[in-house]
Parts: structure tokens; C-alpha cells; sequence
């Protein structure tokens, strides 16, 4: 809420070169559950001299920015003692703080209602119910097999190749299909080879796409095969060149699973880039990997939160085809709060 305004000359040279300002004061007040709210204040000055549309919509951005800092800036104070371990352990896991705070607002607002407080076990199990409930819409688990063409997209070095080969092994040993690979990955010869080594071990046939026609031709070649997995080429997708290069190469018509591949150790705000590049993209679901090499996996269901995709597998080591689970919500959300007892 806007708490006051003022119009503010500053001092210019004799007068000169002044400038007028407005100074706008918002507050931000925190939601009913919290007593004793939090109230936070800071201040934001808007130029009044020569405001194009341009301009204006800079400061409405720059206001809205404000905002949402002040927002991020709430703390845990308002919440009892023995609830902030686990707000803080979720904090340190990388979940955003609309879902901490739902997690605290619930559990303190059961707190209240019971007249007591929750052991520690008790507000995991409160925690995990808030959480799941926020994913309970979201398609969750692995291929389908009632797709013929299974196809990873994603950044350079995420574990495409390495995750398509589990994949893959597993359709193959454990549900007795028969598979092919295409590749598309085209770029480095260490990567058709990568895709190679994999599929002689499982003695199934590789064709290589160089382009379209290419690829044309492999599905001919595949065409009695239970399943065919496409490898793409890790790019730069950060340029949207690589990204329609993707669409010239491979036709997303086809009776096909398409999934994003993104690895957890990567910055939240790159994954978010990514995926606004793969919009237009038929995706499916998300594949997270090098979940392993990572302590904070919170951003995985911030992902899943904002852009309502839901999670096939996600894998957690090097070893093909063992280090890979398929993805349902219960298992996610136990990994995000397995070392939260310890907290
Ligand atoms: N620690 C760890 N490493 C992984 C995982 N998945 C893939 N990798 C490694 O990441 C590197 C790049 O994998 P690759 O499949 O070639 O990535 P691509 O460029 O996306 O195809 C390789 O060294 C893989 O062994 C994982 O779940 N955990
Ligand atoms: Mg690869």
C-alpha cells in the first residue's frame, strides 16, 4: 500500500539543473495468519520531468521489483522458535519463499488451532502434505510406451545422452522392447560416439541426422522398432538460432514424447531462460539430473510450481542405467526434506 508521496526538488547549481522528483513510500503487509506483522518499509523515487511510455513502464517495473524485494525480504520472525529449523533448512534447500511461507502459515496456523506445538515429525508430515497438494495436478512419471519416439531436449552437458541411455536400457531389459537411437547431435564426433558405445552395448542400431532428409530416412529405417530414442545436440539454447535450428531438423509431428533436460546444479535463473526457449516446444515433462551433485533441489519444484510442468525422472549419478528414478511426487518431495530431521 502507498503510505505517502511527496513532490521533491533537489538542490541544482544556483538554482539551476534542479530536478523534480516524487518520493512514494509503500508498505508491504503480510498476510492475516502472522500476528504482529512484519512491516516492512523502503522508498522509491519516481521522475516526473520527460516520461515517454518507455519511461513509464521502466518505473512501473522498477516499483514492481520493489515490491516483490520487500516481499522476499519478509524473515521468519513472526513465526515460533521451533518452527524456523525447518523454514530455514527449506530456505538453504533453494524453495521459494511463497512455498515456505505456506508451508509455516500452515503448520503455525495448526500450531494455534491444537493449542500446541508440532515435534519435529509432525510438521515434516504437515510440510509434506502442504507440498504435495501444491503438485497434485502435475503429470509425474516416466515414458508411457504408447509413444513410438522419445526425445530429450536441453542445454550442453545437462546428461541428455547419459539419461537417454538409461532410459533406453531400461525399455530394453526391463520391458523387452526393441529401441533404436537417432542422433541429431551432429557437432562433436565424441558425442556420436557417446550415443554409439551405449547402443552397441545394448546392441540396438544408431542412425545419425545430419539433417531433415536425414532424418526422414532413419525413422524409414526404424520403422518396426517398438521405440526409438532421439538424441538432440546440447547448444547454447540461451540463442534462439539453436532453438529453430532444432525445429528445422526434427519433426515434432511424429508420434513423440518430447522432455527438457535440465541439470539441478544449474542457476535458477538460467533453467527459467531455458525453458522460456522451449515455449513453443511440445514438452512433455522435465527431466532433472545431477540431482547427486547438488545440496539444494528446491528450484526443481519452483519449476514445476511456475510453469506447471510436472517431473519424468530424475537422476542422481553417472552410472547407466542404474542412476535414474522415475519421478513421482511422494519420492521428490522426501528427497527435498530427507535431511530435514537433522535441521
Ligand atoms: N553426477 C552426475 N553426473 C551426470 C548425471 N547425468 C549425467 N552426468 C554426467 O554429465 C556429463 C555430461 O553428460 P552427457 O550425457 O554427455 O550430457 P549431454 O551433453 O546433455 O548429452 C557426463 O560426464 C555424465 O556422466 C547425473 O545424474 N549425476
Ligand atoms: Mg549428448
Amino acid at each position: 500500500m502507498i503510505l505517502s508521496s511527496n513532490v521533491i526538488t533537489s538542490k541544482g547549481f544556483l538554482g539551476f539543473f534542479q530536478k523534480k522528483s516524487v518520493e512514494v513510500v509503500a508498505g508491504f503487509d503480510e498476510p492475516a495468519i502472522i500476528p504482529e506483522p512484519a512491516f516492512i518499509s523502503k522508498q522509491a523515487s519516481l521522475s516526473v520531468e520527460s516520461k515517454n511510455d518507455e519511461e513509464i513502464k521502466n518505473e512501473m517495473n522498477e516499483m514492481k521489483r520493489l515490491l516483490q524485494e520487500m516481499r522476499q525480504s519478509v524473515s521468519f520472525s513472526n513465526f515460533p522458535d521451533e518452527l524456523k529449523p525447518l523454514l530455514t533448512y527449506l530456505e538453504n534447500q533453494g524453495l521459494s519463499k511463497e512455498l515456505i511461507l505456506q508451508v509455516g502459515n500452515e503448520i503455525f496456523g495448526q500450531m494455534k488451532e491444537n493449542k500446541k506445538d508440532f515435534s519435529k515429525e509432525e510438521q515434516l508430515q504437515i510440510a509434506m502434505t502442504v507440498l504435495s497438494k501444491e503438485f497434485s495436478e502435475l503429470p509425474f512419471g516416466g515414458i508411457t510406451f504408447s509413444r513410438k519416439f522419445i526425445n530429450v531436449l536441453g542445454p550442453t552437458g545437462v546428461g541428455k545422452t547419459t539419461t537417454i541411455a538409461k532410459i533406453a536400457a531400461r525399455a530394453l531389459l526391463e520391458h523387452k522392447k526393441k529401441i533404436g537411437f537417432i542422433t541429431t547431435d551432429t557437432y562433436r564426433i565424441a558425442a556420436i560416439e557417446q550415443l554409439r558405445t551405449y547402443a552397441n552395448l545394448l546392441q540396438a542400431p544408431v542412425e545419425i541426422a545430419y539433417n531433415s532428409n536425414d532424418f526422414e530416412d532413419a525413422i524409414m529405417k526404424m520403422k518396426d522398432l517398438d521405440l526409438i530414442f532421439i538424441d538432440t545436440a546440447g547448444r547454447n539454447y540461451k540463442e534462439m538460432k539453436f532453438v529453430d535450428d532444432l525445429k528445422r531438423l526434427i519433426d515434432f509431428s511424429l508420434d513423440m514424447e518430447s522432455f527438457l533436460v535440465l541439470s539441478v546444479t544449474s542457476k535458477e535463473e538460467d533453467m527459467k531462460t531455458i525453458i522460456n526457449r522451449f515455449t513453443s516446444f511440445p514438452v512433455e515433462k522435465f527431466i532433472f539430473t545431477k540431482v547427486d551433485e547438488t545440496g539444494s533441489i528446491g528450484p526443481m519444484f519452483n519449476l514445476m510450481r511456475q510453469y506447471k510442468i510436472g517431473t519424468a525422472y530424475y537422476t542422481d549419478g553417472q552410472e547407466v542405467p542404474e542412476d535414474i528414478v522415475e519421478a513421482d511426487v511422494d519420492k521428490m518431495l522426501k528427497l527435498l526434506l530427507a535431511g530435514a530431521k537433522h535441521a
